[in-house]
């Protein structure tokens, strides 16, 4: 007989416990396995030749959360007459990446506290590796990872952070990546510790550009500003091979906050983006459903804002949940995983996903993966769906960030549950361990593997 909870220090006891103790099914990340090849750690950035699978020291300090942080305190511009040296946008990207790292490790931790989420994050990844990141320390701690060997590096940083199963994004637009899967794709989903997502946002961000590219690749996808018959049969050939040689488990793209379905509906003012819908409807919908494969919307991202930033330079911005509605009721044989990066749209996202069985909400994304704002949206999630959605996934870059957001994200969800399940436990409705764990199960894991099945 399972262990009934009575209490608030109970409930608190068992729910750290489930927490810690439940392996997570990371549902979105942008890792790799060592097989996409590891990047040269003297080159200033990345280039075609450079491998994919990020991890370690000067990659956690050169993440693009923290590129834009330091960019804050030490300006791109140095002013006549004033105290405060600048470092130019293109000076900072032809250092090597390890003297990008020296600069910001002596800006953002050793000048300041490094007090935001990018920079405790990489604190609690180093105390989760068990190594001392003191001020002076970092020339040792580079000597600790230049001794990792990457591929049992992953079994460790996967059992530290109880991350059963690793979700990548594997861009089809993205030449290097291209390049590697067409050369041998039976080695790159073979490793059994990571999963595939067939990655396409050109489709509908920028059709006739994604269209010239298929057609590059001896697929007559259209000339761009029409679609054709024909084009539509070609692009589903083109995403069932994709989909085959990559083996993916769901299709995804990021959408801007412009986007409206259908097209010209209330606010929708793109020309490109009725190509979009066209290609949307006809091409990746009708693929996804035949296969019974989610198709995830990351909807919000404005890309771009400071191109001289790269990575770094995008932001967020409000985007229109009655578009997500229309898709989920105009395609019900669809299944759809969403998430948004406007705090304001979370609470209308949430009573959509009540309205419709086919759409799992995700996440805490990009700017919202901060405890505060994963606080009140787990909250509000829970008080509106209950346990039915999938309250994180990482996005970690790098590795060993799954050290620290899956750390940071379980002690966040963990207070929203104890206050929760205390609320039930008050009204004397028999709350067990068992019943803790099988919801935390279904959270950290379980939503996720049975929507897919589903
Ligand atoms: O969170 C991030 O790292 C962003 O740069 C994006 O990659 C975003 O998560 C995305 O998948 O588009
Ligand atoms: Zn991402």
């Amino acid at each position: 007989m399972s262990r009934v909870l009575t209490n608030r220090a109970a409930v608190e006891e068992v729910v750290a416990k489930a927490l810690r103790d439940q392996p997570v099914v990371d549902m979105h990340t942008h890792l790799y396995p060592p097989t996409f090849g590891t990047p040269d750690p003297n080159s200033s950035g990345k280039t075609d030749a450079n491998g994919l699978m990020l991890w370690g020291l000067d990659e956690l300090l050169t993440y693009h959360y923290l590129v834009a942080e330091v960019f804050r305190v030490v300006p791109a511009h140095t002013r006549e007459g004033s105290e405060t040296a600048g470092l130019s946008y293109e000076m900072f990207w032809k250092m090597p990446k390890a003297a990008q790292a020296d600069h910001i490790w002596k800006h953002l931790f050793v000048e300041r506290t490094p007090i935001s989420e990018a920079c405790r994050g990489v604190l609690t990844s180093l105390q989760k590796l068990g190594l001392e990141a003191g001020k002076n320390e970092l020339p040792k701690l580079r000597k600790w990872f230049a001794a990792q060997d990457p591929d049992t590096y992953i079994d460790r940083v996967m059992e530290l952070a109880n991350v059963e199963r690793i979700t990548m994004t594997n861009g089809v637009f993205d030449d290097n990546e291209r390049e590697r899967w067409l050369k041998d794709a039976g080695k790159l989903r073979g490793d059994s510790r990571f999963s595939t997502v067939l990655r396409m946002d050109a489709i509908l961000r920028n059709w006739p550009w994604a269209a010239r590219k298929w057609g590059e690749w001896g697929c007559a996808a259209g000339h761009g500003m029409a679609i054709s018959a024909k084009n539509v049969e070609e692009g589903r050939r083109f995403l069932r091979e994709w989909l085959d040689r990559q083996k993916a488990i769901y299709m995804a793209l990021s959408l801007p906050p412009e986007f409206r379905y259908p097209a010209d509906s209330p606010g929708g003012d793109d020309p490109l983006a009725k190509l979009g819908q066209v290609a949307l409807e006809k091409i990746v919908l009708p693929v996804a459903a035949e296969r019974n494969i989610p198709f995830a919307m990351m909807i919000g991202s404005r890309l771009q804002v400071n191109s001289a930033l790269r990575d770094a330079g995008d932001m967020g911005g409000m985007a229109d949940v009655q578009s997500v509605v229309r898709l989920c009721a105009a395609f019900p044989e669809n299944k759809f995983f969403v998430t948004m990066l406007a705090r304001e749209n979370q609470h209308e996202l949430c009573v959509a996903a009540r309205k419709f069985g086919n759409l799992m909400i995700f996440g805490c994304w990009w700017f919202l993966n901060n405890p505060s704002l994963i606080e009140e949206m787990t909250r509000m999630r829970i008080e509106l769906l209950g346990t039915s959605m999938i309250p994180q996934h990482s996005d970690s870059r790098v590795l060993d960030q799954l050290l620290y957001k899956w750390d940071h994200s379980r002690a966040v969800i963990g207070k929203v549950l104890v206050d929760k399940y205390t609320d039930v436990v008050n009204t004397e409705w028999m709350l067990t361990e068992e019943d803790v764990k099988g919801d935390v199960a279904r959270m950290l894991r379980g939503n996720f593997l049975e929507f897919l099945r589903r």
